[in-house]
């Protein structure tokens, strides 16, 4: 049976409370421990079995988050490696790959900001779509190396999750601009680069980002402005190597206008959108900056595929 606590965790992922692939992926394995200690389960089957239904809540709670699911099939697989002799053992094994896969998200991060920091020239001006914590903390390490960089912020409709970029990199020190996303092209030559974060990367190099995302580099590549995405190897979805069609998001339409306002008129809201690897000059991942095309081997070592 699902805990409560796990149950609240979903409807904080699907509501948006909790958002950004690292922040879900963070918070579904918090629930995956959280739904051991929970479990009325009697013997290890049963616990199992629980996990499996948290687990399977979890991931539908945000379709288009490979780090997530990616993230559950690693504790399934590390779990799979012990042999606990009682319930009491499986959830101390789990305590402790949770707090491993923490450390390990963690570790990837700082290794992601070292190199996304070395990428940004002095006093370069950045222009981000959205709300990544990667991205955040690419430029907060830039901003501690001296490099003096600003932003331009675009503010992400329909949740604005830009804004809280916006606040985040003012509030370390970062001179930051915000603007709503269709003055992209009227602010895109005062950029020095590009950088984004990731929800999904496919076997073909391509990203699937915050809605919007496609244009802004499109509009980028027009402009001869590098465009960066910054992104572990957890977002890289396996499945689109058998074929999976990456599954688009789409939203409440309430959260674009009020569908009372509008009666003849079909709302939709797509949250996220598939930008071409064409239009990416490199990935920063926790292995280093690479070509979209590079990271699929990169990949398949990482999910042991080759
Ligand atoms: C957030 C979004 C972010 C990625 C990467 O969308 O598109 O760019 O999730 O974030 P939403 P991070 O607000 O709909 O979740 O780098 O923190 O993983």
């Amino acid at each position: 049976m699902l805990s409560a606590n796990v149950e609240k965790i979903c409807r904080e992922i699907k509501s948006l409370k909790v958002q950004g692939a690292r922040n879900v992926a963070q918070a579904a394995i918090r629930a995956m421990a959280l739904q051991a200690e929970e479990s009325d389960a009697n013997t290890i089957p049963e616990l199992k079995s629980d996990m499996l239904v948290a687990a399977d809540a979890l991931a539908r709670a945000r379709p288009t988050e490979p780090m997530l699911r990616n993230s559950l099939r690693f504790l399934f697989v590390e779990m799979g490696k012990y042999k606990a002799k009682d319930l009491k053992e499986l959830k101390a094994i789990l305590r402790q790959e949770e707090k491993a896969l923490l450390n390990r998200l963690n570790s990837n991060s700082a290794k992601i900001a070292e190199f996304g920091a070395n990428e940004i020239p002095k006093n370069a001006v950045i222009l981000t779509h959205c709300h990544s914590s990667t991205v955040i903390g690419v430029l907060k390490r830039a901003f501690d190396l001296g490099k003096n960089p600003s932003a331009i912020c675009l503010e992400a409709r329909p949740k604005f999750q830009g804004r809280i970029t916006a606040k985040e990199l003012s509030g370390i020190g970062i001179p930051t601009t915000l603007v709503v996303d269709s003055a992209v092209g009227s602010v895109i030559r005062e950029a020095t680069m590009v950088l984004v974060g990731a929800d999904s990367v496919l076997s073909t190099g391509d990203l699937i980002n915050k809605i919007g995302t496609a244009t802004v580099a499109q509009i980028a590549y027009d402009a001869d402005v590098p465009f960066l995405c910054c992104a572990e190897l957890y977002k890289f979805d396996p499945l689109t190597l058998f074929g999976r069609i990456t599954e688009i998001e789409e939203r409440e339409p309430k959260e674009v206008a009020d569908p009372k306002e509008f009666p003849k008129v079909k709302i939709r809201n797509p949250a996220f959108d598939r930008t071409s690897a064409k239009h990416i000059s490199a990935y920063v991942t926790e292995k280093g900056v690479v070509s979209p095309q590079s990271l699929l081997v990169m990949a398949m070592e990482e999910f042991s595929l080759e």
